[in-house]
């Protein structure tokens, strides 16, 4: 891996690389913005490979800001406008951005105390909307390598604590676009189309800058509506990229209008991840499109491990087998190989391969747990494997890690908290199966004072992510105890399950 990161930007041409809503920026245009918002930077005194924050309101400016900022070779962190003050406040601390770049620099005031606020703008005059975009005259200046060196800095929850950022360079992302791209037959032909965040592997690293990568642009859908994303996929040789949910929303949608589900038929292909989709919404979106979704199966910490080829897809319910140069092995719990393709014994996803990032930051430790010497990663995901080597995803090792509509989401984050209302003595928090969702937030909580189930949802969608909020509370006596007064939550997953 040696080239430039993002080929298409180094020989940019009037084509259009990136719309959002009416707004459109060809490839020349983007390479200017990229340009320009270096010189911005490195004229304010923050040095290639400095912690650069993103805002990453739903806007182009967004987009572009984060695409310019790996371009540069600033190390991108990512901010979700959404973070409760709880993870800002850790993101902030932990990585330490200089600066944060943001296209509404008054909607960051006084969120992020201590890092300094530049304004993001498309045009080159500051302050000016470009109607249409400025048109910026890209210098050739060259842009970011695709090198070993961190390129972002993905946050990311576990079971207990604050999440962790996960490092990735440039040539984790660049090596797993380009075999993701081979698994797709994704070319410069396609466009992609998605209504991800932008703060994520999904939206980003395979949204945003595989599109750039790969060069065949990409729609951004700032907010998912079915009609929206039918409506993008129908313009154009396209790619849906998309999490279950979605398919879940798009399937509703598509039974009750048939211009939706022409937009699905439209699409070359449908790509599905960040969550197992159930074989139903698989078998509902083919009875109503005639199309496979297309699984894949990631981690942040590995961008994508395992494709459904899309010449020779393996059998719907397994993510497909390992990319080209990625290795995927089944451990027992002694992380011993199982060498077994038989699609029954069960084990623990081991990963090994260009795509495995370069650690968590600040955290030795959280790291050696999941990173052995030999360069194997361990998921946490349990798995079988077919003789064909698909691979069938059928659990998680964790109890207290939760999916929800693509989400990951710590059950102790959540749990802390609660624990921060004057009102909540104790807080037991898990995941239920959901048939939109994926999984469901629920919250067990015992109470000091008689409070509402609906204050605890709004009070935790303030101090964290509104996603990480419960989608249900129960209001209970006491929580069940071992003798070790560990809370016991298979008891009170029984307590969900239905008669
Ligand atoms: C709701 N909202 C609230 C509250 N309730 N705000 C404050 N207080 C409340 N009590 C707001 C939300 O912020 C949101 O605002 C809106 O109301 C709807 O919220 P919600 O119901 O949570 O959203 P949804 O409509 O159910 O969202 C479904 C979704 C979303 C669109 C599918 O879950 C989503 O975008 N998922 C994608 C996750 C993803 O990208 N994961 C990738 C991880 P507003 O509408 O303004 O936002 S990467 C990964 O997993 C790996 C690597 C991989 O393999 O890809
Ligand atoms: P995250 O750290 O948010 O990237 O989430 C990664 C986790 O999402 C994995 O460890 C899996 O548990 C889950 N995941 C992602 N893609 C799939 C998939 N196609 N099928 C099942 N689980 C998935």
């Amino acid at each position: 891996m040696s080239g430039a990161l993002f080929e298409r930007l180094e020989r940019p041409t009037d084509d259009v690389a990136l719309r959002v809503g009416e707004r459109a920026l060809a490839f020349r245009e983007l390479k200017g913005a990229c340009e320009a918002h270096r010189a911005r930077l490195l004229a304010a005194g923050v040095a290639p490979g400095a912690h650069v924050g993103v805002w990453t309101q739903p806007s182009l400016e967004s987009a572009v800001a984060l695409l310019a900022n790996a371009w540069s070779g600033f190390v991108t962190v990512p901010l979700d406008p959404k973070l409760g003050p709880l993870e800002l406040g850790h993101v902030a601390k932990d990585a330490k951005p200089v600066v944060t770049v943001a296209a509404d620099v008054e909607a960051v005031k006084g969120r992020i105390s201590d890092v300094p606020v530049h304004p993001f703008t498309l045009s080159p005059s500051k302050g000016a909307e470009p109607q249409p975009p400025a048109r910026f005259s890209p210098s050739g200046v060259e842009g970011r390598r695709a090198d070993h060196q961190p390129l972002l800095i993905l946050y990311t929850s576990g079971t207990t604590g604050l999440p962790k950022g996960a490092i990735l360079s440039a040539a984790n992302v660049a090596s797993n676009v380009d075999v993701l791209a081979r698994a797709w037959e994704w070319t410069a032909e396609d466009t992609v189309v998605h209504a991800l965040p932008l703060f994520h592997v999904h939206g980003l690293v395979l949204g945003l800058y595989g599109s750039m990568r790969v060069g065949g642009g990409l729609v951004w859908l700032p907010k998912f509506t079915p009609e929206g994303v039918a409506e993008a996929l129908s313009q154009r040789r396209s790619m849906l990229f998309a999490v279950p949910t979605m398919y879940f929303r798009l399937a509703d949608a598509a039974a009750a209008n048939p211009t939706v589900a022409q937009g699905l038929r439209a699409a070359r292909l449908l790509g599905c991840g960040s969550a197992g989709i159930p074989l139903r919404e698989l078998l509902r979106i083919d009875a109503l499109t005639g199309k496979r979704v297309h699984e894949r199966y990631g981690l942040t910490e590995t961008l994508i491990n395992c494709a459904v080829r899309y010449a020779a897809p393996s059998p719907a319910g397994t993510v497909g087998a390992a990319l080209e140069g990625v290795e995927v092995r089944l451990v027992d719990d002694a992380r011993t190989p199982l060498d077994v393709f038989d699609d029954a014994t069960i084990g623990e996803v081991a990963v090994r391969g260009p795509n495995v990032f370069l650690g968590y930051l600040n955290r030795p430790d959280a790291t050696r747990a999941v990173l052995d010497e030999d360069g194997w990663f361990y998921t946490g995901d349990l798995a079988c494997r077919r003789a064909d080597g698909s691979i069938r995803i059928v659990g998680r090792r964790a109890t207290d890690l939760i999916k929800c509509g693509g989400y990951k989401v710590g059950a102790g984050e959540v749990e802390a908290a609660l624990l921060e209302h004057p009102e909540v003595a104790e807080a037991a928090v898990l995941g239920a199966p959901d048939d939109e969702l994926g999984e469901r937030i629920v919250a067990f909580v015992v109470a000091r004072a008689p409070v509402e189930a609906k204050a605890l949802e709004d009070f935790v969608a303030k101090q964290l992510s509104p996603h990480k909020r419960p989608r249900q509370v129960h209001l209970v006596a006491e929580l069940p105890r071992n003798a070790m007064g560990k809370v016991q939550k298979t008891l009170l997953k029984k307590r969900l399950a239905p008669a």
